[in-house]
């Protein structure tokens, strides 16, 4: 069963009060996006992407303070608007859709905030929807090199590091925010799968968590990696491949 985390709870509750405290009559989706900047798991995410947290409530906080709203009336408490709704639906609903049974918290909620017209504060920080996934999903921070395949040691490859005849295996890592019919293009664009081929595979990293695309001389198992990082980062998705060092007895 797919319920909200505890602080995301907090968090919603918070997002409602900031507008109440300001006699508005409308949580928005900025009132969200303030209390999202008190959230512990989005708050991690903005701090991964260098987002600058004081800033952005500075931000947020004038925003909201040139809202043109009717005031609260008295006794009453404030309603949470459209777009602050969609996020949270959204965010559920994509839940649903990755088969997540795990909680959803406040970093999928600002994930769906950045396809939202709110995002324009985050990216005036310069957030983007690519950076929050890569770090949700694979820990990668913003600015932090992308090439994590598997067996390269830290500076770059020499020849004498790779011989000839050694072979390499190219594995793509399962995430919550690539879609499935990306990644079975990257597998008939890259690694020359069949469709059929390419969907059975991309199921099987979605239920694994990771799987074998094939097994190829070093040099090219190499490029390939570089070929679907780039394609992925082109279209901002933020698949993650990695490259696995054989013998080649
Ligand atoms: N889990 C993704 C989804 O449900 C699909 C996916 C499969 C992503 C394989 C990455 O390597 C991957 N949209």
């Amino acid at each position: 069963m797919l319920a909200f985390s505890q602080s995301l709870d907090q968090t919603l509750r918070r997002a409602v009060a900031i507008a109440g405290e300001r006699r508005q009559q409308y949580a928005t989706d900025e009132h969200l996006l303030l209390a999202l900047t008190d959230d512990p798991d989005a708050a991690a995410v903005m701090r991964a992407c260098r987002v600058d947290l004081e800033q952005l409530r500075r931000t947020v906080s004038v925003s909201l303070s040139t809202l043109d709203q009717s005031a609260l009336e008295n006794g009453t408490a404030p309603q949470t608007s459209s777009s602050f709704r969609e996020i949270v639906q959204r965010t559920v609903i994509h839940a649903q859709s990755v088969g997540r049974d795990r909680f959803v918290n406040g970093a999928h909620i600002l994930v769906q905030m950045l396809a939202s017209p709110s995002a324009a504060l985050l990216q005036e920080q310069g957030m983007t929807r690519y950076d929050a996934t890569n770090y949700i999903s694979h820990g990668i921070a913003k600015g932090v090199s992308h090439d994590r395949a598997g067996g390269k040691g830290p500076g770059p490859q020499t020849i004498s590091d790779t011989p000839s005849g050694l072979l390499a295996e190219v594995r793509l890592l399962n995430d919550d925010y690539t879609p499935m019919e990306f990644v079975v293009h990257v597998l008939e664009r890259v690694f020359d799968k069949d469709r059929e081929t390419a969907a059975r595979i991309m199921f099987e990293i979605h239920n694994e968590g990771i799987g074998t695309c094939g097994i190829y001389p070093y040099d090219a198992a190499d490029a390939k990696v570089k070929e679907v990082l780039g394609f992925a980062r082109e279209h901002q998705h933020p698949l993650q491949c990695v490259l696995e060092r054989r013998s080649s007895t």
